[in-house]
């Protein structure tokens, strides 16, 4: 390994704090993974072990067509069990696609002092952040992957910070995947006998953010993760990943401890999307809903990109579980949190899969 990380604190400093981030440890020309990024046994993704999912992607024209009923059920099907299902003929152009993953390496390949400028503490927005892992100050293992985050609060303000590389784009992208995950929660919110009031609407899907993940190829791939085991806390994700595959869903996500757990990898389908419930839906439901703990695995050949927008309620937005649904059930699984809380709580903790829950179930032990 280059004598740049004679210590663990000097790579980390080199990763984290002066901004090269994975990326930067791979142009230096290491030979074999840190330690810092080896995993523990048990969180290190064997790829033979794992199947594929093998379930065809929804067709979303369809919905406005005489089978419009099936699909309604082939959604909330996926969105009662596996919680992770892909659109294919959505509102999102297969040329935006395309242009998103070029922007994704455009942005990652410049010189790391462009992209230091993001730095949290130094970057020109709150709304814009770039960084490395998830919470690194916090990880014993860090994640094999740097990432560009931007929280969207008006055209105006992300068309003056965002990085130009990709401001356009992302933007674009974001609005077309709001529309979609406006059709899905309508969808199943109605199979749940719900009628959403528009401002709960809002306050439900109010905050929107777009990251772009970028893995540099790993020399050791099967030591490593690109993202640890999580379930996005938010309403619904939609994500684009590109070709080269990685990405992770759990069966069965809520049993934490199994010994037996089975993975599914969510093959790349060109032009599709990816979509996942994130932990606020799953409170909403009462459970029906389940939110995905999924991971990724880092390849040694290329650099992978993923670009996912995250629709979350608004911070100051109560969430709990909904009364039509309580009344239904007999119970409320589920406490009444205020977001901002939820969220605090999530990022102050490394990945733990389906852990983040914890902060809302009722009688968590
Ligand atoms: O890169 C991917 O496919 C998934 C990314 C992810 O899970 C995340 O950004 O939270």
């Amino acid at each position: 390994m280059s004598s740049t990380f004679n210590s663990s604190n000097s790579l980390y400093d080199f990763v984290v704090k002066d901004g090269n981030g994975v990326k930067g440890i791979v142009d230096s020309g290491i030979k074999e993974v840190p330690e810092r990024y080896i995993q523990p046994p048990h969180e290190q993704i064997n790829k033979l072990e794992s199947r594929t999912h093998v379930v065809p992607p929804i067709d979303l024209s369809k919905l406005n067509g005489p089978e419009h009923d099936l699909v309604v059920d082939q959604i909330v099907s996926a969105s009662e069990t596996l919680g992770f299902f892909q659109v294919i003929n959505h509102c999102v152009p297969v040329e935006l696609l395309e242009s998103l993953k070029n922007s994704a390496h455009t942005f990652f390949n410049l010189p790391p002092e462009k992209k230091a400028i993001y730095l949290k503490g130094l970057s020109p927005s709150p709304f814009v952040k770039y960084g490395t892992s998830f919470v690194p100050e916090k990880e014993k293992s860090l994640e094999w992957k740097d990432y560009i985050s931007m929280i969207y609060s008006n055209d105006e303000e992300a068309l003056q910070y965002w990085p130009n590389q990709c401001k356009e784009v992302a933007l674009e992208y974001l609005k077309l995947s709001t529309k979609i995950v406006r059709e899905l929660v309508e969808i199943l919110m109605g199979k749940l006998g719900v009628k959403v009031e528009e401002s709960k609407m809002e306050g439900i899907l109010g905050m929107r953010v777009v990251n772009m993940n970028y893995y540099p190829p790993c020399p050791n791939p099967e030591l490593t993760v690109g993202v640890g085991r999580h379930s996005d806390m938010g309403a619904i994700t939609v994500l684009l990943q590109d070709g080269i595959g990685g990405l992770y869903v759990k069966v069965d996500g809520e049993d934490q401890h199994s010994q037996n757990e089975q993975w599914l990898e969510i093959p790349p389908i060109h032009g599709a999307l990816v979509i996942n419930i994130g932990d606020a839906l799953q409170i909403l439901s009462n459970g029906k809903y389940k939110s995905a703990e999924h991971r990724v695995r880092t390849t040694n050949t290329e650099c992978r990109v993923s670009v996912p927008v995250f629709t979350l309620p608004k911070p100051t937005e109560k969430i709990e579980p909904l009364p039509e649904v309580v009344k239904k059930d007999g119970l409320a699984r589920y406490r009444e949190i205020v977001f901002q809380d939820y969220m605090k709580n999530f990022f102050e903790n490394v990945h733990v899969g389906k852990k983040s829950l914890d902060f809302a179930r009722i009688n968590s032990t």
